[in-house]
């Protein structure tokens, strides 16, 4: 059955995996998160914002691949029905938080897309771990693939708009626009290179224990309903 046809009961029983996913992933970040801060009262982690993927974003996806849009479909071909997206504000913080996450033993690394150190064209760039974790469902245990985003604050501030000129228009954008992007995701990488150098050289002063130490965790999560 089409994605589009399907009511929302039917749709929201194909994807409870992937809503029992989502909380298990986001519980997991939640305790990198405590961690971090207890041990090195640091807080790497500005937000967290998680997402199932909506049924006209699924459908548009599958013609995109050349697939018919349809559930089965969807659950074979698509890895990121699931999203959790991780946003940090400097870009060692998540090359860290990675590492953390590629530790934890129930959890399966299907791929890794570095969108960091190899940028794509349009000049995105983030950190893509796709990922499976093992979700208790009444009858059976079952691997459910999520797709988790890490990236600093201004390349999410850059995505976030070319996200949605890219999805707003139904034409081609025009190459001025392309172009400046570009221009916009290389002045956005100069500023994390020198956000991260200024976060190393207050470091070395010795202080830093006493910035974080004067704020509690964050609340780190923004659920998408
Ligand atoms: P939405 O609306 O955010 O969900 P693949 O099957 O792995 O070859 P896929 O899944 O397109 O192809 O992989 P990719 O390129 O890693 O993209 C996965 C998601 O990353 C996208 O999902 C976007 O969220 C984000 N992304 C990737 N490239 C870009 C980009 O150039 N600009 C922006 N703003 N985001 C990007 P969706 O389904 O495209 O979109």
């Amino acid at each position: 059955m089409l994605i589009e046809e399907m009511n929302s009961h039917d749709l929201r029983i194909a994807m409870l995996p992937y809503t029992s996913a989502l909380k298990l992933v986001n519980m997991y970040i939640e305790t990198i998160n405590d961690e971090l801060f207890a041990h090195k009262r640091s807080n790497p982690i500005e937000h967290v914002k998680s997402r199932l993927k909506r049924p006209s974003s699924i459908a548009r996806k599958l013609r995109k691949k050349g697939l018919e849009p349809t559930i089965e479909n969807a659950l074979k071909h698509i890895d990121d029905l699931a999203g959790v997206r991780i946003v940090c504000l400097f870009r060692d913080d998540i090359y860290k938080i990675a590492q953390v996450i590629e530790n934890f033993d129930d959890i399966r690394i299907t791929r890794i897309k570095d969108y960091i150190t190899n940028p794509k064209e349009n000049g995105y760039r983030s950190y893509h771990m796709h990922i499976e974790v093992p979700v208790r469902m009444l009858n059976e245990e079952e691997w459910v693939k999520v797709e988790i985003q890490l990236r600093t604050a201004a390349m999410d501030f850059w995505a976030s708009l070319e996200h949605k000129i890219r999805y707003k228009k139904d034409t081609e954008i025009p190459e001025s626009i392309s172009s400046e992007l570009k221009q916009c995701a290389t002045l956005v990488d100069k500023m994390d290179n020198e956000m991260q150098n200024l976060n190393y050289q207050i470091a070395l002063l010795g202080d830093d224990d006493i910035i974080d130490s004067e704020t509690e965790p964050t609340e780190i999560f923004d659920t998408d309903k």
